[in-house]
């Protein structure tokens, strides 16, 4: 969905709304592919930054248009003019701050009241932050409301296409789709103990095969 003075082009494009509490991430990542970050849009009445990301897929290129709210979330809820038409969306959290885990499932509420069934990606950024405060088994949010969850470093472009692609085989109803080059992003700011995060992919996937815990109550200090 473009913005009404962005030009419309002629290969499929998406409107992706990008919510998370402020402070984890958001406008960091949309800002790590190159290309959007220099052709985004400001939308002032709404508050908002669109980025129009491109993909290559071996059908061809797919454009997201990211919309990125510039912290207002701070003062209340997003508006509606914010959601509405949205055909994808990635909720973002810290890992390194609780609090923002705990906030998902009203990110997801306001989300899901605007735009019904859309394809929903759960992000966990900062990954990199030694001494993470959200460890990868208490994540259960996503098994809950089937959503598809990924952790990631914004600053160490660490699975950064992997959203996209999971959104990208969604939308195209194409689950063998791939992308076939890389989109040009920002260097890496941040180095991480690889090894260390590959045991927290172990143990996400360790975690999948456990009962569901009854509520989020179950998520304390
Ligand atoms: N270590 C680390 N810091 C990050 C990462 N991503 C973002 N940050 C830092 O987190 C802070 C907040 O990042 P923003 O991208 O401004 O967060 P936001 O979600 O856009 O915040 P609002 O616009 O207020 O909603 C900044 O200081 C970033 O440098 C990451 O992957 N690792
Ligand atoms: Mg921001």
């Amino acid at each position: 969905m473009a913005l009404p003075d962005q030009p419309t082009v002629d290969y499929p494009s998406f409107k992706l709304v990008l919510v998370g509490d402020g402070g984890t991430g958001k406008t960091t990542f949309v800002k790590r592919h190159l290309t959007g970050e220099f052709e985004k849009k400001y939308e002032p009445t709404i508050g908002v930054e669109v980025h129009p990301l491109d993909f290559f897929t071996n059908f061809g290129k797919i454009r997201f248009y990211c919309w990125d709210t510039a912290g207002q979330e701070k003062f209340g809820g997003l508006r509606d003019g914010y959601y509405i038409h949205g055909n994808c969306a990635i909720i973002m959290f810290d890992v390194t701050a609780r609090l923002t885990y705990k906030n998902v499932p009203t990110w997801h509420r306001d989300l899901c009241r605007v735009c019904e069934n859309i394809p929903i990606v759960l992000c966990g950024n900062k990954i990199d932050v030694k001494n993470r405060q959200v460890k990868a088994k208490q994540i259960t949010f996503h098994r809950k409301k089937n959503l598809q969850y990924y952790e990631i470093s914004a600053k160490s472009n660490y699975n950064f296409e992997k959203p996209f692609l999971y959104l990208a085989r969604k939308l195209a109803g194409a689950p063998d789709l791939y992308f076939v080059e890389s989109p040009a992003l920002a260097p890496p700011e941040v180095q991480f103990d690889l090894v260390e995060q590959l045991k927290h992919e172990e143990e996400l996937k360790t975690a999948m095969n456990q009962p569901l815990p009854d509520d989020d109550e179950d998520f304390t200090e």
